[in-house]
């Protein structure tokens, strides 16, 4: 038997990519700043190798926007709330658009007030959220996020699932270094990274997961299927799930991952809940110091042995692919060529 043809991979520049990922997004019902911002996002992590968040995810955006779903179109409505609050209403669209319009407001108020909370509702949010903290931290600032999705995560101790996969994002300033980022899941793995599993026919680790009848699975096609994943970590990234479904929906009056029915849009893919933002001032308390205080902290963690800190490995791929171009299979290329013409 030969063994299964296994597409090339090519590199393709930053920008071309972009531009490529933008142009299908407009012909599919974005408008130019939704398309903008969203192909951004989607080939950054494409270039970080953050593969369940990169171009893997385009064909579910287009199979959203044709089912009526989302609106490609929403202008998001900013509201100063106060001194340090701000609440955009996204429309119906998506969240990375009215972050981008709620920024500059977002910014003045965290330089102010020392901090400042962004509330995002009514938005869908289809994405990887480090691009969302990380540029905050290159203007010195210190950023918190979280955004609730859809429910496919039985709460620890519970008979059927409730919860996102609900992540949490983190960016520091670091001095001398690139800011210290974490994106994670609160979900034993992302829901993404288990329809990858399942395209490429692997197995999963043990402890990801259950299927339809709530017994453990390690096969992705189960999760899927009817079955769901478990929070990381038992009780604790239970709790942590828990919390993101509190900030990101009930503080900003978005849906709860259980809350939204989107039966009726067949196609439909994209979570439409809730996301918010913390962005701290670091210089009110401690001038340039807490730069200083946290590269101390990744010194000392790196002569303990650490030989891997998170948001490393994108780091190192974004440098590869700065260099040599955004690595994706000729087949990706070829699909996101189709759906651009
Ligand atoms: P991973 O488990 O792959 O990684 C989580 C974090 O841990 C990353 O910051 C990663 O850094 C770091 N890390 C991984 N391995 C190590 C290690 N050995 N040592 C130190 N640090 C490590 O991410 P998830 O699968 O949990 O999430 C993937 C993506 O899915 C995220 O971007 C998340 O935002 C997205 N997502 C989006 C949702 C949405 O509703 N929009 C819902 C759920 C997930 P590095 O990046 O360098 O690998
Ligand atoms: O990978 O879990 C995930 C996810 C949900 C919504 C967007 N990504």
């Amino acid at each position: 038997m030969s063994a299964p043809s296994v597409s090339p991979v090519v590199r393709v520049p930053f920008a071309e990519l972009q531009a490529l990922l933008q142009r299908i997004l407009q012909r599919h019902g974005c408008a130019e700043p939704v398309a903008a911002a969203l192909a951004y996002n989607c080939a950054s992590a494409q270039r970080d190798g953050a593969h369940s968040h990169g171009v893997f995810r385009i064909p579910g955006y287009v199979s959203t926007l044709a089912s009526g779903w989302v609106n490609g179109r929403a202008e998001p409505q900013v509201s100063d709330l106060a001194p340090g609050y701000v609440r955009v209403d996204a429309g119906g669209g998506f969240a990375q658009p009215a972050l981008a319009a709620a920024r500059p407001l977002l910014v003045e108020k965290a330089r102010k007030a020392g901090i400042a909370v962004l509330a995002i509702h009514n938005s869908h949010h289809f994405a990887a959220l480090w691009p969302d903290v990380e540029p905050f931290a290159d203007e010195g600032l210190v950023a918190l996020s979280v955004v609730n999705s859809m429910t496919c995560v039985v709460p620890h101790g519970a008979r059927k699932p409730l919860f996102g996969t609900n992540p949490i994002a983190f960016a520091a300033p670091c001095a001398g270094h690139d800011p210290i980022v974490f994106d994670m899941a609160t979900s034993a793995m992302a829901h993404g990274d288990v329809q990858i599993a399942a395209r490429a026919g692997e197995q999963l680790p043990p402890g990801m997961g259950v299927d339809a009848q709530g017994q453990p699975t390690c096969d992705p096609k189960a999760i899927l299927e009817g079955g769901a994943l478990l929070p990381f970590g038992g009780h604790k990234g239970s709790a942590l799930s828990m919390m993101v479904e509190l900030l990101a929906a009930a503080l900003t009056g978005g849906h709860f991952s259980w809350e939204f029915d989107w039966s009726g849009h067949p196609g439909a893919k994209t979570p439409w809940t809730g996301q918010l933002i913390i962005v701290i001032d670091p210089t009110k308390a401690e001038g340039q110091r807490f730069a200083q205080r946290s590269r101390a902290l990744v010194d000392h963690m790196q002569e303990a042995g650490l030989t891997r800190m998170p948001g490393e490995r994108r780091y190192r791929e974004r440098e590869v692919a700065q260099r040599e171009g955004v690595a994706l299979t000729e087949q990706e290329l070829q699909g996101l060529k189709a759906l651009a013409d």
